[in-house]
């Protein structure tokens, strides 16, 4: 048995962590290390996938629902607009192999990277 996640032991209130949003399949919390004035994680409940790329074709539906998080999140705590990121292998910066949507928003022009 693998050890689970650091974003399991936060679902399972092992680790404390700001839940902004918490349905049947998915969850949100806000980022620890938040790089915009909204930065959430959303995260699916379950582990079976490292990465949106095996999201994508295991059960795209589940990747759908993610969206569907992000644009509630937006709309809750910022205008409805907001970025969506995911970091795909570690030299693309992923750290946690429990796929998990970055949903940035409120942002200013600096918090933009040029794209
Ligand atoms: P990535 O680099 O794409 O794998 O993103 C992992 C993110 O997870 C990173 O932005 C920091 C965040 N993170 C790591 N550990 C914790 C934690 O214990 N609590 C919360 N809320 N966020 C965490």
């Amino acid at each position: 048995m693998t050890e689970p996640s650091i974003f399991t032991r936060v679902l399972n209130r092992e680790i404390p962590g700001e839940f902004l949003l918490d349905t049947e399949r998915v969850f949100a919390i806000r980022d620890i290390n938040p790089q915009a004035p909204l930065h959430a994680l959303v995260i699916p409940k379950t582990e079976q996938y490292r990465d949106v790329t095996e999201l994508a074709a295991g059960d795209p539906a589940l990747l759908a629902e993610i969206v569907a998080a992000a644009k509630s999140i937006a709309d809750e705590h910022a205008n409805g607009e907001y970025r969506l990121i995911f970091n795909n292998g570690a030299s693309a910066a992923q750290s946690v192999f429990h796929v998990h949507a970055h949903v940035l928003g409120n942002l200013e022009e600096s918090d933009l990277v040029g794209f």
